[in-house]
This record gives C-alpha cells, sequence and structure tokens, in this order.
C-alpha cells in the first residue's frame, strides 16, 4: 500500500498519476450514482394518493446516459494510452543492461561479464539495481509464462516462452523490496520470489567489478 504512494522507480510514479486519474473518476461516478439513488428514495418515496409515475421510451435519456459511460471509458482509454506509452518505450542507450530469465520456479539475473545470480524456491535470488540508473532488462522465461511482480515500483511483466519483453526501471529509492511471480505457473509458483535490491550505484560497479563476490 506504501508504494502506491511513493513508488520505488521513475515509471512507477507515472503509473501513480494513471491510478489517481482512475480513482477520481470512480469516486466522482460513484458519488453521482449515490446522490441520484437518494435523491429518487427521498423525492419519490410513496405518498398515499399517489400512483407511481409510468415511465418508458425516453430516447433522448437512453442515449445519454448510454453516451456518458462511454465518454468515460474513452477518456480513461486516452489517460492510460499517454500514460503507459513512455513507459513501454525503452531507452536506445540504456545505462545498464540485464537479462532476467524465469523458471521453474525460480529467477536467473545475468549482468553480463560472467555475473549470473539464480536462485531455487528456498533461496529466492536478488536483482541488484544501481540507483538512479535507467537498467534495460530483457525478460524471458525458460519454460511456461511467467510474470515480472515488482509491487514497489508498481510494474508487472509477462514472461513468455519464445519471447523478449524488454523494459527500463530507473530506480529512485535505495532498498530491498519482496517481488514475485504471478502469473500462475504451477506446484511451487506460490514460491516463485525474488527480492530487488536497489542499491548506490557505487556498490552496484563493484558487484560487477568483484566478478559477482563483492555483493552490495
Ligand atoms: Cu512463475
Amino acid at each position: 500500500m506504501r508504494w502506491l504512494f511513493d513508488p520505488a522507480s521513475q515509471q512507477g510514479v507515472a503509473m501513480r498519476a494513471d491510478w489517481y486519474v482512475f480513482v477520481a473518476a470512480g469516486i466522482a461516478v460513484g458519488l453521482f450514482v449515490y446522490a441520484a439513488i437518494f435523491w429518487c428514495l427521498i423525492a419519490y418515496r410513496r405518498r398515499t394518493g399517489r400512483e407511481p409515475a409510468a415511465f418508458k421510451n425516453n430516447p433522448p435519456l437512453e442515449i445519454t446516459y448510454a453516451a456518458i459511460p462511454f465518454l468515460l471509458v474513452l477518456a480513461l482509454f486516452a489517460v492510460t494510452f499517454a500514460i503507459e506509452m513512455p513507459i513501454d518505450e525503452a531507452a536506445a542507450s540504456p545505462q545498464q543492461r540485464i537479462s532476467a530469465t524465469a523458471f521453474r520456479w525460480s529467477w536467473q539475473f545475468d549482468y553480463g561479464g560472467g555475473v549470473v545470480s539464480s536462485g531455487t524456491t528456498m533461496q529466492p535470488p536478488a536483482l541488484y539495481l544501481p540507483l538512479g540508473r535507467t537498467t534495460e532488462i530483457a525478460l524471458r522465461s525458460a519454460d511456461v509464462t511467467h510474470s515480472f511482480w515488482v509491487p514497489a515500483f508498481l510494474f508487472k511483466r509477462d514472461a513468455i516462452p519464445g519471447m523478449t519483453n524488454v523494459f527500463d526501471v530507473t530506480p529512485r529509492h535505495a532498498g530491498t523490496y519482496l517481488s514475485r511471480c504471478a502469473q500462475f505457473c504451477g506446484l511451487e509458483h506460490g514460491l516463485m520470489t525474488f527480492y530487488v535490491k536497489v542499491v548506490p550505484a557505487a556498490a552496484f560497479d563493484r558487484y560487477l567489478s568483484s566478478g559477482g563476490t563483492q555483493k552490495p
């Protein structure tokens, strides 16, 4: 819940704006509907001597109440599209590249230069990310469809066999973030977790230059 208000990545901050728009629209529609319900309850309550109004066939009203939700959905679509397209656009020359592979039932992270970390269900691996640097992650699956979900980044992307999904992440808070597979993938799916560890860029560089021995 905390990450909803203070996402740990730059891309998450953009997603948060989308969430705010949806919540505001939901509250506005909800208030209008409840106000209309209570208004009808009070203004048209049963009174002795008054028959219920017979009411049918009102095309202008029917068109209006079909058009308003349609326009609302269009507007929400446009806002979401405008916010998500830049998030999906991977930078041409990212400051860092990491390859992530999902498999039943853990993850492998390859930083290049022979630095690879892999986990098991009992020992979830760490994905180290340099603070403030735009890192490109190439996501793959070795077997079935998995999903890379980092709640603190407000980000989730499927890992699909035979496909490489590329995205950028720019962490803005150092810390350790519990992350998991979000696509049911078999018996031990529930144990398919990993830790995203956002560390200072210098510590990240030391980790790579030490060949993965000097953990940040
Ligand atoms: Cu999985």
